[in-house]
């Protein structure tokens, strides 16, 4: 699937409406930071969205190996329990479906094993030198990710290429401008990058109506967005 610049962000938008994945309201996030929008990526809870969800990822990685910024050649795509696993699944789903590429998928066990193959990893087993393409849903801080690299890199030593998301909050670090997406990239040198952002997403929203003609997102909503990312926005 190719996108026309901005258009995937368009689809994706009304994809993530359309399935109630995002939420106005007063959500709690991990950070502890009060928001008024909450994204769940748990919405994509059927095999339609579901697929379609791994081929948002799919066509955002191929477009990526395009310009260079991701490898040609992806051994295996990790998504950590619990839930990365569809989104490992899926995404590894459409790029050989859609893209001609057969990779593996990998995810993690949340819980230790003592009998049986007594991995630690479940689908394709990293080894030394393999590149590993991570995938996750939402970031806010990059505590997620923190957790997992070194999980990652204790079972081989692995190439990790990149870290892809489904959105982008664009979020300051608590003690910098930076975005967390750009402070994960510095801190472990993968490039990180998400199907769309969330002012993509705002922005794509603001043009969209409902059958009767009003705003899928209100002007009071889209305000209380603008006035937290004023806040809390890289
Ligand atoms: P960080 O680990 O701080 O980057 O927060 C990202 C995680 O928080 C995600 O993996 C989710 O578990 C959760 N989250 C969402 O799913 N959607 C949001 O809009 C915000 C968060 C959050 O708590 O920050």
């Amino acid at each position: 699937t190719q996108y026309e610049a901005g258009s995937m962000q368009e689809e994706f938008t009304r994809f993530l409406l359309d399935a109630g994945a995002l939420k106005f309201g007063s959500f709690t996030l991990k950070s502890g930071r009060q928001s008024p929008y909450f994204i769940n990526a748990g919405s994509f809870n059927d095999g339609a969205r579901i697929a379609r969800l791994g081929e948002y990822y799919a066509a955002t990685i191929a477009a990526a190996q395009e310009q260079g910024v991701l490898p040609e050649h992806i051994d295996t795509v990790f998504g950590p329990a619990y839930k990365g696993i569809p989104l490992a699944v899926s995404t590894s789903m459409a790029l050989a479906a859609r893209h001609g590429q057969n990779v593996g998928y990998t995810f993690d066990r949340k819980e230790k094993k003592d009998h049986g193959d007594g991995g630690m990893f479940v689908g394709t087993q990293l080894e030394d030198g393999m590149s590993v393409l991570m995938v996750d849903d939402v970031m806010t801080a990059g505590t997620a990710v923190r957790e997992v690299v070194p999980k990652l890199k204790a079972a081989a030593d692995v190439n990790i290429v990149g870290l892809v998301l489904s959105v982008d909050r664009m979020e300051k670090t608590k003690d910098s401008d930076k975005s967390a997406v750009q402070a994960v990239h510095e801190e472990f040198g993968f490039p990180v990058f998400a199907i769309a952002n969330v002012r993509e997403i705002f922005d794509a929203a603001s043009t969209m109506r409902a059958a009767d003609g009003s705003p899928l997102i209100g002007d009071e909503l889209r305000a209380e967005a603008q006035r937290y990312l004023a806040t809390y926005g890289a």
